[in-house]
């Protein structure tokens, strides 16, 4: 099949899963076409099968505000025509389900068939679509998708709690490459980063409020009481400024490091002891999932889709979004015995398992399958 890939080319959990899924259906033989306005963090273009087609946006004087959306629209157009797509895959609503709507009309007119999927990831419901400039036109390009999917079950059921939504929407969890992880021996690294055996707390994030990176240090300040301890911060965003600060006035900066942004997160996970996610709000939590899959236990919040993710007392626990006390109690019950570390681990690693890519990418392609099907009816 050929494919169109439509997502955000950056850190974000939505662009990694995109990434992660076009090179797993590469490696199977589909002709993957990525249409972004950057290198997708994550893509090795040197894969087989492999496409990139990049959105040039102009700067012109007249405009204030420069239109992406038409811009990736006359894209996806030119690709399918050349390229001759099958089918569209749009990752993050905004705006790129209704690009790929109004790529459908304009081919359409040209008596081109061209159906697309779109897959909601979270804040494009949850926080940015709800928003009055955004709705109509959300609802209206979910409606109007050949299939839609979402990355949880709360996620579905917010989207129709809070849209007007008359169709299925489908649930296909966020998933892993296991063969990415487990290569590493991080004995070496560990030492430089807690060389006195000290327990490693780490954090990844973007670094938005809605991350909650100001109750990371605050759980941190209160495991360090109690035991020797260091935190290890990923990523990087507009919060940062503000948590170096808080990490001065809690006196916790010199067992503190931010590492900046990590392309590769198995690289860096395997030297943690504990993942912290006090989220305010998460729909899947991928983080979660690729700290669970170095065998790394989760301290998250319960908000979203994180219990789908994070079983509590399980792979680790879950406390109310902003009950640092619990996170931080929590987070003590996993470290203080080696045995009860240990099981944590195993359960944490068991779970992903659940989330391999080569269980959830069949529930791709069978959509795609089904999508081309009422298509060519
Ligand atoms: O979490 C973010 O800030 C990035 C955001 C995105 O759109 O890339 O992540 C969302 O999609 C991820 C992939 O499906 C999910 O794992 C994240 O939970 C979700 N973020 C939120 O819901 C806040």
């Amino acid at each position: 099949m050929k494919i169109g890939i439509v997502c955000y080319p950056t850190f974000g959990g939505s662009g990694v899963v995109a990434t992660e899924l076009g090179m797993a259906l590469a490696k199977k033989g589909h002709e993957i076409h990525f249409i972004t306005y950057s290198q997708p963090v994550r893509l090795n273009p040197l894969t087989g099968n492999i496409y990139y087609h990049e959105v040039q946006v102009s700067d012109y004087p007249l405009f204030d505000y420069t239109p992406y959306e038409l811009v990736l629209t006359s894209k996806l157009v030119d690709v399918a025509k050349y390229e001759g797509l099958d089918l569209v895959h749009a990752h993050y609503a905004i705006p790129h389900a209704s690009a790929a709507y109004m790529a459908k009309q304009i081919l359409a007119s040209e008596g081109i068939h061209l159906p697309f999927i779109t897959t909601l990831h979270g804040t494009d419901i949850t926080l940015v679509g709800r928003d009055a400039s955004f709705a109509p036109v959300i609802t209206f390009a979910i409606n109007q998708s050949d299939a839609v999917t979402a990355v949880s079950e709360d996620l579905r059921k917010d989207t129709l709690t809070h849209f007007k939504v008359n169709r299925e929407i489908e649930v296909i969890p966020n998933f892993i490459s296991l063969e990415r992880y487990g290569k590493s021996d991080f004995n070496a690294l560990r030492k430089i980063h807690a060389p006195n055996g000290e327990r490693i707390l780490m954090h990844i994030s973007n670094f938005r409020p809605v991350k909650r990176v100001e109750d990371v240090v605050k759980i941190f300040a209160q495991v360090r009481k109690h035991m020797p301890a260091k935190l290890i911060l990923v990523g990087d965003g507009p919060e940062r400024n503000r948590i170096e600060a808080l990490c001065r006035t809690l006196g916790t900066c010199h067992d503190t490091k931010f590492l900046g942004k990590i392309k590769s997160t198995e690289t860096v996970l395997g030297i943690a002891d504990l993942f912290l996610l006090p989220s305010k709000t998460e729909s899947f939590g991928l983080a979660a999932l690729e700290a669970m899959t170095s065998g790394v236990p989760v301290i998250s919040t319960n908000t979203g889709g994180l219990p789908e993710v994070n079983v509590d007392g399980v792979t680790g626990f879950l406390s109310d979004v902003g009950d640092v006390k619990s996170m931080a109690n929590n987070a003590m019950k996993i470290l203080e015995s080696e045995e009860t570390h240990r099981v944590f681990k195993q359960n944490a690693l068991n779970q992903a398992h659940k989330f391999d890519i080569n269980r959830i990418l069949p529930q791709y392609e069978h959509l795609y399958d089904e999508v081309m099907a009422t298509a060519s009816v």
